[in-house]
C-alpha cells in the first residue's frame, strides 16, 4: 500500500523560504545566549574568560566563535548548575542512565514540555502515525527520556497511546495482539528482540503492525531492512540525547532518507571533532547541537560525540527543512584495530547481510601481545549449522572475507547458538571491552 505522506505542522516543517527559518534561529539564539549569560553562572564564567558578550552575535555564522559545551561540562555542574530558571520553575527532571558516575541531569518547565510534545507530534506523524492508530510504547518510562519523550508527542497527535514502558516482553506481546497496536515505539535491540519471539510464536499474523518508530541507539540500514520485513511495518530512526532534550532533536518522515531536524528548536553543526572547525553539508563529522527553545536548561554547542552528516535538500515529503544523515556511531565507540577505525553500525551492516546470521552480535575486545584485538561474535539464526562443520567454515570465510573486503577489517569470527548473547529491553551492549581487565 502507498504510505500517505502526513505533516503536522506544515507552516513550518515545509516553510518554501529557508532565510525565514534562519531569521527565527537567529533571533531565538540571541534571546537564549543572553538568558544564559543572565542566569547560568558557568556560561558567564567562560564566555566572560574568553571576552565574548551574547550581544555580540549578530549572524548565524558568530556562531562559530562560541565555545563549545561538553559533557565533562553538564557533569561538573551536576545536578542543577546550568539551569537558567529558579527551581519554582522547573516541573521535571530527566537523567541519562550513564553506565558511571553520575548521571547528566535534564530539567524542563511547563513551557519546555509543550515544545517537546510539539516536537515529537512533528517527528511521529512524519513517521506516519495519527489519530487512528493505537502506539505501543516500549520505552522505559522513569529518568530516561524516550517513554515519557515520545508520549506526550503521541498523545498531541492524538494517537490511543498503549504506555507499557520496557521489559516483560510476553506481556507486550500479548497487549499488542489484544489491543491491536499499530505502532511500535521502542529500541531497534529491543524491537529485534520482539521480532524473534514474534517468530517463534509464530504471532505475525495476528498482529496489525504498520509502523516503528526507533531511536536512541544506532540502526544499520539493513538492520532496518530485517525489522521491517520480520516485523512487516515501516520502520523510522528519530534522534535525539538527555542534554538537549531527549528525543525530539530529529525524525524520519516514510522515505527515510535523513532525519529532518526541527530547526527552530536546535541548530545542528557538523565539525571536525578534531580542529572543532565547522563542516559543510555532506561531511561527516561530530554533531554539535545549540538548543533554541529550552528555558530550563538551555544548552550551547554541546558536543554530543554522535557522528554524522548534513543533507540540506529538500525532501519528497515536502519538508524543506535540513536533515541528519543516520548517526554512525559515537565517538566513543569507535574501535580501532590494526590501524583500521570503525563503528559498530558499520560491522552490523556487512555481518547483516548474511541471511544465516541474526541481527544479535557483540564485538569484544581484548589485549594480545600489546596489541588491541577483536573478537566479532554473531549469532546463527539456526544452530543446527554448528553441527555441520565445513558449512560453518564456509560461511565463517565469506564473512570474514566481506568484512575484509568491505571494511578492510581482519578479526577474529566467532559464529555462535542462537540466543547465547543477552538480550534487552533498552539500548544494547555491542561493546564488550576486556582490555583493561587482562
Ligand atoms: O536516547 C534519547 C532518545 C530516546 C532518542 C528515544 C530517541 C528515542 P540518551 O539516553 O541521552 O537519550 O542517549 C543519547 O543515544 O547521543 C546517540 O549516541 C544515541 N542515539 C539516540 N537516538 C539515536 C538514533 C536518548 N536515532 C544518545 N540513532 C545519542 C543513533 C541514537 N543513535
Amino acid at each position: 500500500m502507498q504510505e500517505q505522506v502526513k505533516i503536522w505542522n506544515k507552516d513550518i516543517e515545509c516553510e518554501k523560504d529557508h532565510s525565514k527559518i534562519e531569521a527565527i534561529q537567529l533571533d531565538r539564539l540571541r534571546y537564549m545566549l543572553n538568558k544564559a549569560y543572565e542566569n547560568v553562572k558557568f556560561y558567564r564564567d567562560r564566555f566572560d574568560g574568553l571576552g565574548i558578550k551574547p550581544d555580540q552575535v549578530k549572524s548565524l555564522d558568530d556562531l562559530k566563535n562560541l565555545p563549545f559545551t561538553t559533557k565533562d561540562d553538564l557533569r561538573d555542574n551536576y545536578p542543577f548548575g546550568l539551569f537558567a530558571e529558579p527551581m519554582s520553575k522547573v516541573v521535571r527532571i530527566h537523567a541519562s542512565s550513564g553506565t558511571t558516575g553520575k548521571p547528566v541531569v535534564a530539567g524542563y518547565t511547563q513551557k519546555d514540555l509543550d515544545t517537546w510534545s510539539e516536537a515529537i507530534a512533528r517527528i511521529v506523524m512524519g513517521a506516519g502515525i495519527d489519530e487512528t492508530d493505537v502506539v505501543q510504547i516500549s520505552f522505559g518510562y522513569g529518568l530516561f527520556t524516550g517513554g515519557f519523550g515520545l508520549h506526550y508527542g503521541i498523545e498531541k497527535v492524538g494517537a490511543t497511546i498503549v504506555p507499557i514502558s520496557s521489559g516483560n516482553t510476553q506481556r507486550q506481546l500479548m497487549l499488542m495482539e489484544d489491543f491491536g497496536a499499530t505502532g511500535l515505539v521502542a529500541t531497534p535491540s529491543y524491537a529485534t528482540y520482539l521480532a524473534e519471539i514474534i517468530k517463534e510464536k509464530d504471532l505475525l499474523k495476528k498482529l496489525k503492525l504498520k509502523y516503528g518508530l526507533f531511536g536512541s541507539e544506532a540502526m544499520s540500514e539493513n538492520m532496518r531492512s530485517g525489522l521491517e520485513q520480520s516485523l512487516n511495518m515501516l520502520v523510522t530512526s528519530n534522534y535525539g540525547l538527555t542534554e538537549v532534550m531527549g528525543p525530539g532533536v530529529s525524525g524520519e518522515c516514510i522515505y527515510k532518507c535523513g532525519e529532518h531536524i526541527n530547526e527552530d528548536m536546535f541548530i545542528v553543526e557538523i565539525i571536525d571533532p578534531k580542529t572543532g572547525d565547522m563542516l559543510p553539508p555532506g561531511e561527516a563529522g561530530e554533531v554539535v547541537i545549540t538548543t533554541l527553545a529550552k528555558e530550563a536548561m538551555p544548552v550551547i554547542r554541546y558536543r554530543t560525540r554522535d557522528i554524522s552528516y548534513l543533507i540540506p535538500e529538500p525532501c519528497k515529503c515536502g519538508r524543506t527543512s535540513y536533515r541528519l544523515a543516520p548517526i554512525q556511531g559515537r565517538t566513543d565507540d569507535m574501535i580501532k584495530i590494526k590501524g583500521v577505525n570503525l563503528f559498530p553500525s558499520e560491522i552490523e551492516s556487512v555481518v547483516l547481510e548474511f541471511p544465516q546470521v541474526s541481527p544479535n552480535y557483540q564485538l569484544i575486545l581484548r589485549r594480545e601481545n600489546m596489541l588491541d584485538n577483536l573478537e566479532i561474535v554473531v549469532e546463527l539464526v539456526d544452530g543446527s549449522l554448528l553441527e555441520r562443520y565445513s558449512e560453518v567454515e564456509k560461511l565463517s570465510r565469506e564473512i570474514s572475507e566481506r568484512l575484509n573486503s568491505v571494511l578492510g577489517l581482519r578479526a577474529k569470527l566467532r559464529l555462535a547458538e542462537p540466543k547465547t548473547i543477552e538480550r534487552t529491553a533498552g539500548k544494547a551492549k555491542r561493546i564488550v571491552d576486556l582490555r583493561d581487565i587482562q
